[in-house]
This record gives structure tokens, C-alpha cells and sequence, in this order.
């Protein structure tokens, strides 16, 4: 059996690292292909050319569109004057990346201004996030701190126009038809008359908005809640929240369950527990990476205590041991919530662990 991951290393690429913020959000998104900020290095697999010139491929991608239902408006508006974005194909090959343990990663990720932005921002928006809370019964500071980290709090949720990456990377061999069926979604999004297509930006892989959803995550998960007829989560906060919680709620969030527990080992606990529990083996690498599920009590016994403050709670839940550089968690069901948000330890930690430091929002008090 082998010993559970005890090192994580978190790829991140070098011009996200530079600006701070909006290059790392770049790529990260729900179902996004890209792993982005947190992704691990990837083999870069050399793509054959393309089989059809670009405008002969144009030609015959409007035709199936034509075909899938999407309206002739759409089409022609949105695929008659796309030109392939170069640079999109280069990040798609290239993805510079360098690799920060854990440790450094949330270092980062969660100083001093980003906790003091999170908790401004929760307070501006108390009404709304505890309305929104309530109705999806999603806590309002993992809402904030999903948020935060995808679009710094609404600054940055990308400028590429997605039409345009999406036919950019589905004429490029390496993952053709994944991206092809999210630009025929993308396509579904304009006809529904959601977002005008001069608006529809994201990510260069096409994760759009504020809670960089690829298109087929939007077309599931996104929510209309201030009820103006659009799913905008560009630039409205009521639908930008919404549809966050609405993404943990449908994945499985369980309300008053928390996430999970910072704790420590006992000495030379890492032989005991790699032989008492297996890594899982199954499901995205992050959750391949995690141990089995036991119950507290059983932690307990191989010795795993918290490592501060409260105890570890007396209940049936059980949970997973995630080791992460110089610190270990226990985590519940609701961690591996948000690694289907984006399936890498780095980003739900920093999820985590940056909405521990979110007071509960509070509907403002009435005279
Ligand atoms: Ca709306």
C-alpha cells in the first residue's frame, strides 16, 4: 500500500504569479479543462493539423449549428467574422508554470488584503449573500471566498471573448471536441439572450463571469435571482452568488456540516495511517489523492487531534486526511464539494480557509 501524497505541489503559471491575481484566475473555473492556478504540470501532447483551412472549418461548424437548433441569428452574428486568437493556442501548448509547495501557494493566495476585501465585500453585500445563504442553504462566506478567488471579487473574470477562444481551441486537434460542444453551448447561452456576445468574455479556455463557469456549467447551474429574464453573471451580484451556491448546492453542499478541521499528527503516524487507510483511487486527481473516509473516532484512535482551538466534533460524520505541505486536514463531504468546483487541493483549501476568516452574513438589522 502506498503512503498517502505527503507533498502537493501546486503548479502556478509565472505571469499569474507576477500579477498577483488575474492571470492565475485566468484558466480556473468550474468544469474548466484547465485546471488553472492549481493545476498540476501537464504533458503537452504535439497536435496534428487541422484538417480543413480555418474558413472551410468555419463554414462547415456554422452548418452544424444551424443543425444542433441554434438560430441563424446567433450563428451569423457569432461565427461570421471569428478569427482564431494565436495566443490562446499558446497558453493552451505552453502553460508556463512553476511549481510553489502548498504552504507558499496559500501564503499568497490569502494575505492580509484579501481577507480584509472578502470581509468588506461581505458586509457590502450582507443582505443579498444572507438571502441567498438561506435560500440555497450554502454559507454565505464560502460563497464569498469562491468569488474572490475566481474573479477578485468581481474585478477580473477575464477579457477574452469566449466565441472567439472556444472556436480557436476546437480548430486545435489537442481537445477538439470538448471545446466544440462548449462553444455549442456558448452559442445556446446567445440565443437564449442571456448575454449580448460583445459582453460574453472570460477566460482564454472559456471559463465566463464572475464564478468562471465553462458554458455547459452556465447552462446547468447558472441563476437568474434578481428575476430581470437574465443569467448574468458578468456583472449582476445577485446572479453571480446565486449561481455559485446554486453550483455547491446541486453538487451536494450540506448545510452545518463545515468542510473540515486543520490537525496534526502524532510522530511517525504517516506508517500507521497509510496502512490502516488507502488513498481512494478513484475520481479527479486531487480527490485520488485524498485517504478513504473513516469516522472521527477512528482518527482519533490513529491519533489525529486538531490542531487548535475546537475539538474535533462528536458526530457520525466521517472524513478524509488531506496532507498539504506542512499541514494535514480532516475534511467532510463538503470539501470534496469544492473540488468539483475545481478539482485541486490548492484551490479548495484557500476556499476553505479564506471563508473561515468570513463572518457569517447578517440581513441588516431594522428599526
Ligand atoms: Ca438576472
Amino acid at each position: 500500500m502506498r503512503p498517502l501524497p505527503l507533498r502537493l505541489i501546486v503548479a502556478l503559471q509565472i505571469a499569474g504569479m507576477a500579477a498577483g491575481w488575474p492571470v492565475v484566475l485566468d484558466a480556473v473555473g468550474p468544469g474548466s479543462p484547465q485546471a488553472g492556478a492549481a493545476a498540476a504540470p501537464q504533458a503537452v501532447v504535439a497536435p496534428g493539423a487541422p484538417s480543413l483551412p480555418f474558413p472551410e472549418w468555419l463554414a462547415q461548424l456554422r452548418k452544424d449549428a444551424l443543425e444542433k437548433g441554434i438560430s441563424a441569428q446567433t450563428v451569423g452574428l457569432a461565427l461570421s467574422d471569428v478569427e482564431q486568437i494565436p495566443v490562446v493556442v499558446q497558453r493552451d501548448r505552453t502553460q508556463a508554470e512553476r511549481t510553489l509547495s502548498l504552504d507558499q501557494y496559500l501564503k499568497r493566495r490569502l494575505g492580509r488584503k484579501t481577507v480584509s476585501t472578502a470581509r468588506e465585500m461581505a458586509k457590502r453585500h450582507a443582505s443579498l449573500l444572507a438571502k441567498i445563504s438561506a435560500q440555497y442553504n450554502v454559507p454565505s462566506g464560502i460563497i464569498v471566498a469562491i468569488w474572490g478567488l475566481e474573479s477578485n471579487f468581481g474585478r477580473f473574470s477575464g477579457v477574452r471573448p469566449t466565441i472567439a477562444s472556444l472556436a480557436t481551441l476546437a480548430y486545435d486537434n489537442r481537445r477538439a471536441a470538448m471545446f466544440r460542444d462548449e462553444l455549442f453551448n456558448a452559442l445556446r447561452i446567445l440565443d437564449r439572450g442571456d448575454i449580448d456576445l460583445a459582453r460574453m468574455k472570460g477566460s482564454w479556455a472559456g471559463a465566463m463571469g464572475q464564478p468562471q463557469f465553462m458554458p455547459s456549467s452556465y447552462l446547468e447551474f447558472a441563476e437568474d435571482f434578481d428575476r430581470d429574464g437574465k443569467r448574468d453573471i458578468w456583472g449582476t451580484p445577485a446572479d453571480v452568488f446565486a449561481s455559485i451556491a446554486n453550483y455547491l448546492k446541486q453538487h451536494g453542499w450540506t448545510a452545518g456540516r463545515g468542510w473540515g478541521r486543520a490537525v496534526k499528527l502524532p510522530k511517525g503516524a504517516d506508517g500507521k495511517i497509510a496502512a490502516a487507510l488507502s488513498p481512494r483511487g478513484a475520481g479527479c486527481e486531487a480527490v485520488r489523492q485524498m485517504s478513504e473516509a473513516a469516522s472521527l473516532a477512528r482518527w482519533h484512535a490513529l491519533g489525529v487531534r486538531p490542531a487548535a482551538g475546537r475539538p474535533l466534533p462528536k458526530s457520525d460524520v466521517t472524513a478524509s486526511l488531506v496532507r498539504a505541505g506542512s499541514r494535514s486536514f480532516l475534511v467532510f463531504d463538503n470539501y470534496g464539494v469544492l473540488l468539483q468546483y475545481n478539482c485541486a487541493h490548492a484551490y479548495a483549501l484557500a476556499v476553505a480557509l479564506l471563508a473561515d476568516q468570513i463572518p457569517a452574513a447578517r440581513p441588516p438589522k431594522k428599526d
